[in-house]
């Protein structure tokens, strides 16, 4: 296997592949861990939720000097990309320092300009429509490199985003892989309560994509759904996450849309997190 991080390509076995995306994983929720306790709230769960989601993208899959590019849908999610290149080594742990501060690259809901993004999605559900239409301009012209989305449960309450995966299918195109990360959760509660979206795969499959639904923390499942050979169509990767992954004290809240740690519980929540630290 061959990791594909912007810097360096080298051969590694699937294992050790394995191991460095576990690692960075955790680095992942770390970091947004970090952020938040000193933002006072940030939107540490998506991190959590999307954590091997973003890391074996990024470890495996994108590879930029092939023009590979990633699109994070859901820009509310930015803490979890800049995390990602923290860990990457592709921006400075100081960086952080400066996530949501005035005139700050480093923006809480990340744009065009923020590190690791590629175009401004602040406003949902907008992001897989400009992967297809990257997509499908590299292929009208000719051009390489493969286009690697992630989007999130909540926009799969939209109606642009099925218009999307119905274009996808359409046009079938092959250079683009799109994640969604399942994590249970929008801004009101659970996609369940507010706008049903399951059965998700079976939706999506409907258009006649080609379809796995994973355990998203599972990171050899992942690895496979980046590695396997495509078909003739576009690869969707559901994945089932939990916003609660690895401070499993934050699984009980009502609204785990955005965290603020309440009084002393900063300090179980970091215990949790360490104890979950691979070695
Ligand atoms: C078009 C649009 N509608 C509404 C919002 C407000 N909004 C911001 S995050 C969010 C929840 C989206 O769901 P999801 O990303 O699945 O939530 P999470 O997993 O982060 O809890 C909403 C509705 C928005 N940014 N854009």
């Amino acid at each position: 296997m061959t990791t594909s991080t912007m810097a360096d390509q080298v051969h590694l076995d699937q294992a050790t592949v394995a191991r460095i995306v576990a690692r960075r994983a955790w680095g992942i929720r770390k970091h947004a861990f970090d952020v938040t306790v000193r933002s006072n709230g940030c939107y540490l769960g998506q991190a959590l939720s999307a954590a091997e989601i973003l890391a074996a993208i990024h470890t495996a899959g994108l590879v930029r000097s092939r023009g590979d590019m990633f699109i994070l849908s859901p820009a509310h999610y930015s803490i979890a990309v800049y995390a990602t290149l923290v860990e990457l080594g592709e921006l400075p742990v100081e960086a952080l320092q400066e996530f949501g501060k005035d005139g700050s690259p480093i923006e809480m809901i990340g744009g065009h300009d923020s590190p690791g993004m590629e175009f401004t999605t602040g406003s949902l559900a907008q992001g897989l429509s400009q992967g297809i239409g990257v997509a499908l301009g590299r292929r009208l012209r000719g051009l390489p490199g493969h286009v690697w989305v992630m989007i999130s449960d909540g926009e799969l309450e939209e109606g642009q985003t099925w218009e999307a995966f119905m274009s996808l299918a359409h046009y079938g195109l092959t250079n683009i892989t799109v994640f969604v990360d399942n994590n249970d959760s929008q801004v009101d509660g659970s996609p369940a309560t507010v706008m049903a979206v399951e059965p998700i795969h079976e939706r999506i499959a409907s258009f006649g994509l080609d379809v796995r639904r994973i355990d998203g923390h599972d990171v050899p499942a992942l690895l496979a759904a980046i590695e396997d050979p495509r078909g003739s169509t576009a690869r969707v990767v559901v994945c089932d996450t939990d916003i609660a992954r690895g401070i499993p004290c934050l699984a009980d809240r009502e609204h785990p849309h955005w965290v603020r740690f309440r009084p002393g519980e900063a300090d179980l929540a970091l215990a949790e997190l360490m104890a979950g630290e691979p070695s």
